[in-house]
């Protein structure tokens, strides 16, 4: 068999546990805990996607009842994703601190029996949930940080370090299949769950966002609150050029990992501005934009907040807010230049 062939085969079938373990001799000296968390992470990750593929059938539509920190109706599966990472990242002892969408603090894993783990995790354990129970695909995302050396005792204080200190990032997609991707400052790379063996299976190596793209992500229902520039931006993507290969297209789910999946591998730029009802944007930083923002850098793309690098913001709060501009780097580069007035939908 000719070497090609022969190591395609074996790509073919190289899990992630294989694949982590690979790279783990690549990044010397490791002593494998990182590895270990993101096997942790994989395993929780299997567990809600066995909830989803039965979620029509087993009662965990719906609401509980309750609002989550945001003031968001926590949807049934939210709670669950949140206990199936919870219970997994205790269990696995590498993490020392957990900061979630669904809880109002940050969880402390230290009183765990034998648990002196030096990694801190934030995480949407599912992101869109209220698309569940209309069948359209959701996502978990997660961040991932060092203890600092100068924190003995895990605290909110250690979590609070902005993006680029992070040392991994990835999401897991519940779409048409269940894929995870994740990077750990070395590139970015898909794994797909087959369900037949129970393991996810590299199927996108070294994945690179394109240059440039031609679709758009945005509620166009919160025009009239956006800034004057974005609705130049928007108005001159949809101006009839074909030399500039325009209009572009909308493509919006409503569901961040889908729409950002979407756009890192066909390109395309993702938008959650700040708007009347969000003044400084919808979406999280600490556990949605900095994930997504490392994965994206780490693809070739970009992630703005309209005026500077979203990885370069210092946090104040686990649940702050942030606006969103992600994708395709000549995307996003337009997108501030308009922000910045220096162009206009005539341009
Ligand atoms: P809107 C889901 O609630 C979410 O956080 C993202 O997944 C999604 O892109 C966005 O909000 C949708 O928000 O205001 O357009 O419904």
């Amino acid at each position: 068999m000719k070497e090609s062939h022969r190591r395609e085969a074996i790509r073919q079938t190289l899990t992630l546990e294989q694949f982590i373990i690979d790279r783990q001799e690549d990044l010397p000296p490791s002593t494998g805990a990182f590895s270990r968390l993101i096997r942790d992470l994989s395993v929780a990750a299997k567990k809600v996607n066995s909830h989803m593929r039965r979620a029509g059938i087993v009662d965990v539509f719906g609401t509980t009842g309750d609002v989550n920190v945001q003031g968001e109706v926590q949807q049934k599966m939210d709670l669950l994703a949140h206990q199936e990472f919870v219970q997994a990242l205790k269990r696995g002892g590498e993490c020392c601190l957990i900061g979630s969408e669904e809880h109002a603090e940050a969880i402390p894993l230290r009183n765990e029996v034998g648990a002196d783990g030096k990694y801190i995790v934030l995480m949407d354990p599912l992101d869109g949930s209220s698309n569940i129970e209309v069948n359209v695909s959701v996502g978990t995302i997660f961040s991932i940080y060092r203890l600092p050396d100068d924190h003995e005792e895990p605290s909110l204080k250690a979590a609070l370090q902005p993006g680029v200190n992070q040392v991994g990032a990835g999401y897991v997609v519940y779409g048409s299949s269940t894929m995870l991707v994740y990077t750990s400052g070395f590139g970015v790379n898909g794994f797909t769950l087959d369900p037949a063996i129970g393991e996810f299976i590299l199927s996108h190596p070294n994945i690179r966002t394109p240059e440039n793209g031609r679709m758009y992500s945005v509620n166009e229902g919160n025009y009239n609150s956006f800034e004057t520039g974005l609705k130049h931006y928007i108005k001159w993507m949809q101006k009839d050029d074909p030399e500039s290969n325009r209009p572009y297209s909308t493509r919006y789910i409503g569901s961040f990992v889908a729409d950002f999946h979407r756009n890192l591998m066909k390109g395309g730029l993702y938008i959650y501005p700040a708007t009347e009802a969000n003044p400084n944007g919808k979406l999280r930083l600490m556990y949605e934009a900095n994930p997504l923002g490392f994965i994206v850098e780490q693809a070739g793309g970009a992630a703005s907040h309209g005026s500077g690098r979203i990885m370069e913001v210092q946090p104040e709060a686990l649940h702050e807010r942030t606006p969103v501009f992600m994708g395709s780097p000549a995307m996003v580069d337009l997108a501030e230049r308009f922000l910045r007035g220096e162009m206009t939908v005539n341009d």
